[in-house]
């Protein structure tokens, strides 16, 4: 029987710029993760050709996305960061997934409902399907933690549900297989935690920050100078009351809600200690000091982010040494698959 390694696995889409959702959301945690788990970090370029990307701006944005994960923390000796079209194999178990996973599933999914929009009939297939290969991309690696932001988790319960289906569906040829249990994916376990799970737009707390908001103005971006940080946080849309002194006051308050989020998770901190020190302050004070700590996170991010930038060709190196190590650990649980399945396989 094959040894059940915890396992971390988490990928971001190579859509446009990385913001401060996506570092808060689930860049800080992974980088923390790697010092005590074996993790692969991956950029799902698959992902992102649900909706149409110029392929020139694909290319670039992978880059992007792979320079923004090293320049955060990632470490790609310790960890295995890697582009998903570059190994096969997710594709590979994404189908048989699709033949595990039902359509009543996927109706119930709220993230197709709000990218497919009022043109659900155009949309395309993959978008649909998108969940599916997310369980594929995770439980390819037998992955058994999964850091994300709140936004995820109707993604991740699909992925438990897939898992759990292909145990019952498949249960006496696994046992066979050697696995007496009969338990051979595991339930991956979502990691939603700290004060930014969801971070949401500037320009309108009950949206979340996103890289497809039209609005520039809505979200920080990794790449954004100090004047720009300085600037978006100075228009944030805010109530005309000063700040409360205890988080109850944020209730019904859900523009400062997240900046005073967006405070703690930068500075490491809890919102009760944030209003600790801001209750009663304006907002204009309030501000100008968030614009400092956020300055003081993301510029050496960007900074170094456009360093590795300048060497794309190393940037492909590390990318290619990834999906080979990724690519050893899933062909060998990928062929476990397909003789539990019962293809022939030479
Ligand atoms: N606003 C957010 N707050 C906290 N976490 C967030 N994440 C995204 N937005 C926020 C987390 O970042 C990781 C990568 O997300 P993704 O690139 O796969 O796609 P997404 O969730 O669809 O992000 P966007 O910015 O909204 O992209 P678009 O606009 O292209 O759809 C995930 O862990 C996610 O939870």
């Amino acid at each position: 029987m094959m040894k059940l390694t915890p396992r971390v696995f988490s990928g971001m889409q190579p859509t446009g710029n990385l913001h401060l959702g996506n570092y808060l959301g689930a860049m800080v945690r992974w980088v923390e993760m790697q010092k005590s788990h074996e993790c692969l970090y991956c950029i799902v370029d698959m992902h992102a050709i649900t909706l149409w990307q110029e392929p020139a701006e694909l290319r670039q944005s992978i880059r992007e996305v792979a320079a923004a994960y090293i320049a955060s923390g990632l470490d790609p000796k310790r960890s295995i960061i890697f582009n998903q079209s570059q190994v096969a194999q997710h594709a590979e178990l994404a189908w048989i997934f699709n033949c595990v996973a039902r359509l009543g599933w996927l109706d119930r999914m709220t993230q197709f409902k709000e990218k497919a929009g009022k043109e659900k009939e155009r949309a395309s297939v993959g978008l649909y399907a998108y969940p599916v290969l997310m369980a594929a991309d995770i439980l390819l690696y037998r992955g058994t933690h999964v850091p994300v932001g709140e936004d995820q988790k109707q993604h991740l319960e699909l992925a438990r549900d897939i898992a759990q289906k292909f145990n019952n569906d498949y249960r006496d040829s696994i046992v066979a297989s050697g696995y007496a249990d009969g338990l051979f994916f595991p339930l991956p376990e979502p990691l939603i935690q700290g004060p930014a799970t969801r971070v949401m737009s500037l320009r309108d707390g009950t949206k979340k920050m996103s890289k497809s908001d039209p609005s520039d103005l809505s979200r920080i971006n990794m790449s954004d100078d100090t004047d720009a940080i300085a600037r978006k946080i100075q228009k944030a849309k805010t109530d005309p009351e000063p700040l409360p002194s205890e988080e109850a006051g944020l209730e019904r308050r859900p523009e400062a809600d997240n900046l005073v989020g967006i405070y703690a998770a930068l500075a490491d901190t809890t919102k009760e200690e944030v209003l600790g020190q801001f209750g009663g302050s304006q907002f204009s004070v309030f501000k100008k000091e968030l614009a400092e700590v956020a300055v003081a996170r993301v510029a050496p991010v960007n900074a170094e982010m456009q360093r590795l930038l300048g060497d794309p060709a190393e940037i492909d190196r590390i990318l290619a040494n990834g999906a080979s190590r990724a690519r050893t650990l899933a062909q060998p649980i990928l062929t476990e698959i397909k003789n539990i399945v019962g293809f022939i396989q030479s």
